[in-house]
């Protein structure tokens, strides 16, 4: 990758588990995160264990991680690919059980819709597994409709 001559964008980023030892997975997803180039991991929420919602399989493994990045939204969509094949990931049917899922949430103040990636994610305000890191980092963005929306979905906070 050639040197990106851009200001740094602030990026967050999901990332979900629920396959094998979910736990490390995230854990690791979040060390691959701070080696990406031309990026800085500027902070991580807790991690939560959280109901599959309209998926299948164990509980996840979910974190949100804030990035800020000189990559473009694709440059950076295509790191996490990597980071994702690194840990097994494979795609027999949408929403399958995962050893690692990572999403761009948001990208500055980007918007995008693209079959690869569309910004801001378009489902993030339905979903507790996002709300509740999402609100570690950054609770401002979080609102007390979206909090009413999400009560019903199973969540918790697991030790650091
Ligand atoms: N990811 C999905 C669909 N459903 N549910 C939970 N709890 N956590 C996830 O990461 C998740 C999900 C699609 O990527
Ligand atoms: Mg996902
Ligand atoms: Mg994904």
């Amino acid at each position: 990758m050639s040197i990106p001559a851009r200001d740094p964008v602030t990026a967050y980023v999901a990332l979900g588990a629920n396959l094998g030892d979910a736990r490390h997975s995230v854990l690791t997803a979040l060390e691959a995160l701070s080696r990406l180039p031309h990026s800085q991991l500027t902070g991580h929420s807790h991690l939560y264990s959280t109901a599959p919602y309209e998926a299948e399989g164990p509980d996840f493994v979910n974190a949100v991680a804030r990035i800020e990045t000189r990559l473009t939204a694709p440059d950076l969509l295509a790191a996490l690919q990597a980071i994702e094949n690194l840990a097994g990931r494979q795609r027999p049917y949408t929403h399958a059980p995962r050893t690692l899922d990572l999403d761009v949430l948001m990208f500055g103040h980007a918007t995008m819709q693209s079959t690869r990636l569309n910004l801001p994610h378009p489902r993030w305000r339905e979903r507790a597994f996002v709300l509740w890191p999402l609100a570690d980092l950054a609770p401002e963005w979080v609102t007390g409709e979206d909090w009413a929306r999400v009560a019903q979905q199973a969540i918790t906070r697991l030790p650091d």
